[in-house]
């Protein structure tokens, strides 16, 4: 073996290699259209990613194959931030928020949801059928029950073990740290080349009663222009929306950013106004060609991207 190569893979491992992947679709730049259909999406959810790939793959347009890539962790009882089993509020409360947002620019939200696991599905309910954009709380479970949805306690053993120990001594700490993550933001692009989006949360764990974060905020959580590309987000979510995060990125990329560039730009007006932050924020885009970027604030971060049948975890270094 070549003297250069055999240092080379000796000196990069492979989370190392997956940084490069990463930088190397960051800066891909290719003028023609995607034709085989991709999906990327935060964190090392594989088998949404993979169920939204495929689905994309078998021809479902981009929100249907989002929404089924959420719904994989929503449904996903060992996922602490997300549908059935994400941790409660300080109540010992489960409740959801969930957005979705087509190529159309049309968009759906519900907010504070209780005993509803599907909620992205909801979100898009929202979108199709009533002619508002957000509902939340007691109005968006009626909505949800008249639509067919069935009520589901959330909280699983596992969760309400965990409260019940956070609960003994009540330390407020709504941080998103290594241990308190997980919310899905799911971007795809489909045959036609058009892009939508999902993202799907229980928050915070043991967040105040009424909290609610950047996902289902149009703009903050999840942004799309069909134009231009999509964004998401994950983290702390008070940061996200104080600069409209995902809004942000998708803006940067319009004015000429790569989205590796524009995710960077959104990390580092978090960065300047927090010093040392402790907390995590991540941000993941995808343009209208298919090129995708990543950057977060705090090592931890990887996301999934399914393309040409290959659905691999890239891990992004932090800023
Ligand atoms: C929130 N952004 O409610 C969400 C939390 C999160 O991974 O992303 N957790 O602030």
């Amino acid at each position: 073996m070549d003297r250069r190569l055999f240092f080379n893979n000796l000196l990069i491992g492979v989370g190392a290699a997956s940084i490069l992947k990463e930088q190397a679709y960051a800066s891909k730049k290719n003028n023609s259209l995607i034709k085989t259909p991709i999906s990327i999406c935060t964190w090392d959810f594989k088998k949404a990613n993979f169920q939204a790939g495929m689905a994309l793959e078998s021809g479902k347009d981009a929100l249907s194959s989002a929404i089924i890539g959420a719904n994989v962790e929503e449904e996903n009882p060992k996922n602490s931030t997300v549908g059935y089993g994400g941790a409660p509020n300080s109540e010992g409360v489960v409740t959801l928020d969930a957005a979705v947002m087509d190529h159309h620019g049309n968009c759906g939200s519900v907010l504070g949801v209780e005993k509803i696991v599907n909620v992205s599905s909801l979100a898009r309910d929202v979108m199709e059928k009533t002619p508002h954009v957000i509902l939340s709380g007691k109005g968006a479970q009626n909505f949800a029950l008249k639509s067919g949805y069935k009520l589901k306690s959330l909280l699983t053993d596992e969760s309400k073990i965990k409260w019940m120990e956070w609960k003994k001594k009540s330390v407020y700490n709504p941080k998103t740290s290594v241990d308190n993550h997980d919310t899905i933001g799911i971007l795809c692009l489909d045959k036609k080349g058009n892009i939508s989006g999902a993202c799907s949360t229980s928050g915070l764990a043991y967040k105040m009663d009424g909290r609610i974060g950047d996902s289902p905020i149009i703009g903050s959580g999840l942004y799309i222009d069909n134009n231009v590309g999509g964004a998401v987000a994950t983290g702390m979510g008070e940061e996200i929306i104080k600069i409209v995060g995902s809004f942000l990125v998708v803006e940067l990329m319009r004015n000429g950013k790569t989205p590796k560039q524009a995710c960077d730009e959104a990390i580092l007006r978090i960065y300047r106004k927090n010093k040392s932050p402790k907390f995590q924020v991540a941000f993941l885009a995808l343009d209208k060609i298919g090129n995708s970027g990543s950057s977060c604030l705090q090592e931890g971060f990887s996301y999934y991207r399914y393309h040409n049948k290959i659905n691999e975890n890239l891990k992004v270094k932090p800023i």
